[in-house]
């Protein structure tokens, strides 16, 4: 407490320009706490209060309490002034010019194939799906022997293979589907199991619809109930999201894959009238993928019993899919790496079409 804080005109003088001379927020604080804190000048001439007389006691009292009530409107009203000084000064540090022209966009585009798995994968997570990978060269346990490919079996004639050098004795390819990742999933993952498998697959093909590395997206789900009906379901609901086409038909054509039982080529409904590709019910078909119920071989071959489990799996080719979407039609030059073809054919990051529109997303 200060010496002279007996004379109470000159502690509210005093008290009053300290509250003046505060420049900012935090040096007004300051001043409330000595003034009006626990140990404030104001609040010890309280506590002193005690000690007179009756008379003398209600009449400091009674002044101290004006004082104190001034002295607080007065901080009050430097605190606005400050907070609005402060104010001018951001708005004055952040102003933002709205009439300057817009930034020269990115020189980069994303390719359409990263485009189309950003947009397959945001679909199947508003579905409850996650995302499951595996490597490019592969044991051929993996990619042939798990799903049901006996040695020597004509299907594996189906998957053109790139034979890779043995590792440790075993056989190797460069995988030719992304099928192998179910049954690393499987391994490792107790059901309920539902994933997707997007990644690079090669094959040992080319020409227009057919290149050497190209992408599948494999669906894998695994639980006790799951059947063929929610298999169709799952990729109608997929596919009319993807093709932004909610009346597109969509057909299961018998076909036979060793590692699915039954198993059916999917069809998405088009027309090619004119020499024009458009998808919707207008009566021709045209094929995307490959689906069916798992094969309880590969189901015992991953370790889950089949008595109790069961599930389905689907693959489809991205490009196949990124070139309907978005009338793309060499599927070689996805992989020329032609800055002109990647900035008529590229998106701007963060472009991501409207999933709200389709009804699938929540
Ligand atoms: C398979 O690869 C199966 N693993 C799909 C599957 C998964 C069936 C799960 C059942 C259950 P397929 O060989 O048909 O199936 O290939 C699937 C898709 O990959 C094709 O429909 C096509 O879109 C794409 N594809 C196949 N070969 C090529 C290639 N050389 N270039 C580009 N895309 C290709």
């Amino acid at each position: 407490m200060a010496d002279n804080d007996n004379d109470l005109s000159l502690l509210k003088s005093e008290l009053l320009a300290t509250v003046a001379a505060a420049t900012d927020i935090a040096a007004l604080d300051e001043v409330r706490v000595n003034a009006l804190g626990k140990k404030g000048r104001l609040t010890e001439q309280m506590k002193t209060l005690g000690a007179l007389a009756p008379d003398a006691r209600k009449e400091r009292g009674a002044a101290l309490n004006l004082i104190k009530d001034e002295v607080a409107q007065s901080i009050d009203a430097r605190q606005k002034e400050l907070a609005a000084v402060a104010l001018r000064q951001r708005l004055e540090r952040e102003r933002l010019d709205v009439t300057l022209a817009p930034r020269p966009q990115a020189e980069g585009r994303v390719h359409p194939t990263s485009q189309t798995v950003d947009e397959i994968v945001a679909i199947f997570a508003s579905m409850g799906f996650t995302v499951a990978k595996g490597p490019d060269i592969e044991s051929d346990w993996h990619n042939f022997e798990a799903l049901n490919f006996p040695p020597d079996h004509p299907a594996r004639q189906m998957q053109d293979t790139f034979f890779m050098p043995p590792v440790d004795g075993k056989p190797m390819v460069l995988r030719t589907h992304t099928s192998p990742v179910q049954v690393r999933t499987m391994q490792t993952q107790k059901p309920p199991i539902r994933v997707i498998i997007p990644g690079r697959t090669f094959r040992c093909d080319s020409d227009m619809t057919h290149s050497p590395m190209f992408h599948q997206v494999e669906g894998l789900v695994i639980d006790e109930v799951t059947h063929m009906g929610h298999l169709k379901g799952c990729l109608l609901d997929f596919l009319r999201a993807f093709f932004n086409t909610p009346d597109l038909p969509l057909r299961f054509r018998p076909s036979y894959f060793p590692f699915v039982e039954p198993g059916a080529e999917v069809d998405i409904g088009c027309s090619r009238k004119g020499g024009e590709l458009k998808l919707g019910n207008f009566g021709d078909w045209l094929e995307i993928g490959g689906c069916g119920m798992v094969h309880p071989n590969v189901l015992r071959n991953c370790g889950i019993d089949p008595e109790q489990y069961q599930g389905f799996a689907f693959g489809m080719g991205i490009e196949r899919m990124a070139m309907l979407k978005y009338g793309i039609p060499d599927l070689r030059t996805f992989f020329e790496a032609d800055v002109r073809w990647l900035k008529h054919y590229g998106f701007a990051p963060l472009d991501i079409p409207n999933l709200a529109l389709t009804g699938v997303a929540p």
